[in-house]
């Protein structure tokens, strides 16, 4: 058994409601869901779009590779609606962050996650969730790497209720 670390971002729909639809379907494809963290609203970095994101973290134990387990996340983003295209906007996005201490670069498949420092969108939801999770490169928890963040974008956390 592996732990994976898995962001999921919606910016197209109901956030809340596309992010808990994918993260049960990929639960029963992948093994056993450890934690979610609460849903935040950020503003899109990096892309030209009028809609807000919904992001989140969450922890799943899988015993699948994590080849095996990126092909279930696009398995789901497909049966989701996403459109692949870069820079669009999109019912939903699954980002493979972690799995276990695993540092791997392949063509497909790059872990850590590149961006997992630089992304406030990212690392609130994960110092929520696992906040002494350690990176195994930059050797910092969830948290110092959060507190190091010089973002002036803000983000809001809000809840799962009434999704
Ligand atoms: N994902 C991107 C690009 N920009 N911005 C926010 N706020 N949240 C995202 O999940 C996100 C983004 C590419 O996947
Ligand atoms: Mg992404
Ligand atoms: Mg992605």
């Amino acid at each position: 058994m592996a732990r994976a670390c898995i962001g999921l971002g919606s910016n197209l729909g109901n956030g809340r409601k596309n992010l808990l639809r994918a993260w049960e379907m990929l639960v029963q494809e992948a093994g056993h869901a450890v934690a979610l963290s609460s849903p935040f609203l950020t503003e899109p970095v990096g892309m030209e779009s009028d809609y807000l994101f919904t992001n989140a973290v969450g922890l799943l134990d899988t015993a699948l590779t994590p080849a095996e387990l990126l092909d279930t996340m696009l398995a789901v983003e497909a049966g989701m609606g996403r459109d692949r295209q870069k820079g669009k906007d999109r019912t939903v996005d699954l980002d493979l962050l972690f799995f276990d201490d695993l540092v791997l670069e392949t063509e497909r498949l790059v872990l850590p996650h590149p961006e997992i420092g630089s992304r406030l969108f990212v690392l609130a939801p994960l110092a929520e969730v696992a906040p002494e999770l350690v990176h195994p490169v930059l050797k910092e928890t969830a948290t110092q790497m959060l507190g190091k963040l010089n973002e002036r974008r803000t983000v809001q956390r809000i809840s799962w209720e009434d999704a």
